[in-house]
């Protein structure tokens, strides 16, 4: 069997104490990669400064090699922050008046990207398959291929593809699809990311569908597909269940003294929703005031990309809202969104899922979205809770037994959360059995297993265009 080589942007590094690092994706790489022997690469999450970063530091776990590099205070301007964060990120999440183009943060991508496959290629082996993850390093296996390498190299969007029409508003939106046309399979979270992609192609005249998966555009033929991501959905029904004995659940128990709780969990991301869904939540309690006091909120919202205006602007809006609505409607003895900003354990996280009467995950636009499925996988089969989920979630396209939302419409959204709430021990029971039954069917090791047998039965070279 060929070595795996995954490289994106950051790498979860393995625990201290040996164990795996924690997230369902990270697990199931790690067991590819440890089963094939292989490398691990990306981006330290360090800046060396404005020197050029030292050489790469290398940890052995077991069969896996982490190779990790810093980058300059400029690279990470340019690359992390400005391209990647504040150009693919919003476009990708439909969010055109929040793109910030610059030729500078532009150049810089493509220069990371250059950078990163000139300190991963002395590590090739002609036989290695490699797996390129996400959004910041779309262009890597096309400077891969500029030095010569051969290799078989897959990539995988975690993130929407959205329409094309979208898409042309970016300046260098041929040059990233020119990035893309250098993989021999491209994967996407969903059919519609795919048909979006097609429809790319073909809007633009700049590449063809050949049907059965193939495609050309750039003088390259490669495959494309759609492969939904899962978790690690018996583990992470094991952790629920074994939950219930953490002393934080139980004291989380306690504390809602008998209420409802909904909980959701999120990056604290535009992209999630967050804000129109706290006003969905405040408009079901005036327009339902019998549940006043017999519900409790818990948002928890670990911070992330905090350095970029947006998510700072986003940090500061949600934290007002969530105080506006505990003013307006919580009383001495009960306050109605406990807001969280914090991280928390997978295990407490499992057992909380399982608490809630309601997941309520609402995105604005979503590629995949884990913690619908976390929330599903965690409930107790007996008296399992609703998902309320946007339909803008790639989720929503698998998870049919959730209440759809339109996020957008705050009405709807306060109305399926009574709905939830009012459902019957019966009905819960048929959606939940429908969606489990998926997941467990589904699993991340299976996605894993699937991308990397596609790219492994992928055409062979030469893959370019007589
Ligand atoms: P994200 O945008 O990060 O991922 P999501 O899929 O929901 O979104 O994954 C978040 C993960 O972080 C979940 O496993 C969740 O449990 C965990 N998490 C969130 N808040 C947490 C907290 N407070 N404490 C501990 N853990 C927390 C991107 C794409 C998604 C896609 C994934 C995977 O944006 O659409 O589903 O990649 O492909």
């Amino acid at each position: 069997m060929s070595r795996l080589i995954v490289v994106s942007n950051r790498v979860p590094m393995p625990a201290k104490d040996g164990s795996a690092a924690a997230g369902g994706l990270a697990v199931a790489l790690q067991a590819a990669l440890q089963a094939r022997g292989g490398i691990w690469m990306g981006w330290s999450g360090e800046s060396s400064g404005d020197r050029e970063p030292g050489p790469l530091s290398q940890l052995q776990k077991g069969n896996i090699t982490y190779a990790l590099t810093d980058l300059t205070d400029t690279d990470v301007e340019e690359y992390y922050r400005g391209f990647a964060n504040r150009v693919l990120w919003p476009i990708c999440h439909y969010r055109l008046d929040l793109a910030e183009y610059g030729r500078k943060e532009m150049a810089g991508y493509f220069r990371v990207n250059r950078f990163f496959a000139h300190r991963l290629a002395p590590m090739i082996e002609p036989d290695d398959i490699i797996w390129v993850h996400d959004y910041h390093l779309i262009p890597l296996a096309a400077e891969l291929r500029q030095m010569g390498l051969k290799n078989r190299i897959g990539f995988f969007l975690h993130i929407p593809w959205p329409p094309a029409d979208i898409l042309v508003t970016m300046p260098v939106h041929e040059e990233i699809m020119r990035g893309l046309s250098h993989y021999d399979l491209v994967g996407f979270q969903t059919d519609y990311d795919l048909q979006n992609f097609a429809g790319y192609l073909r809007r633009e005249g700049i590449g063809d569908d050949l049907g059965n998966g193939s495609f050309d555009s750039h003088g390259r033929i490669f495959k494309a597909g759609a492969y939904p991501i899962g978790i690690e959905t018996a583990g992470f029904a094991d952790f629920a269940e074994s939950a219930a004995n953490n002393v934080m659940v139980q004291k989380t128990r306690r504390s809602i003294e008998g209420r409802d709780m909904i909980i959701g969990v999120d990056r604290l991301d535009y992209s999630k929703g967050i804000i129109q869904r706290l006003e969905a939540f405040e408009r079901f309690l005036t327009g339902n005031p019998a549940y006043q006091n017999k519900v409790t909120y818990l948002q928890i919202t670990p911070k992330s990309r905090s350095e970029v205006p947006e998510y700072e602007h986003m940090q500061k809006m949600v934290a007002e809202q969530a105080g506006r609505v505990n003013g307006a409607i919580g009383t001495v003895d009960w306050v109605p969104i406990r807001y969280v900003n914090r991280s928390i354990n997978r295990t407490v996280l499992a057992g909380l899922y399982r608490l809630a009467t309601i997941g309520l995950v609402t995105p604005l636009r979503d590629g995949m979205n884990l913690v619908a499925k976390e929330y599903v996988a965690a409930q107790n089969p007996d008296r399992p809770g609703v998902l309320v989920l946007s339909r803008f979630a790639g989720a929503a396209r698998e998870l049919k037994g959730a209440l759809l939302v339109n996020p957008y419409d705050v009405e709807g959204t306060a109305n399926a959360i009574a709905r939830g709430l009012a459902m019957s021990l019966g009905e819960r029971r048929e959606r939940w059995s429908m969606m489990m039954e998926h997941l467990l069917s589904h699993d991340v090791s299976l996605w894993c297993e699937n991308f990397l047998r596609d790219l492994v039965t992928a055409p062979e070279l030469p893959r370019t265009i007589a």
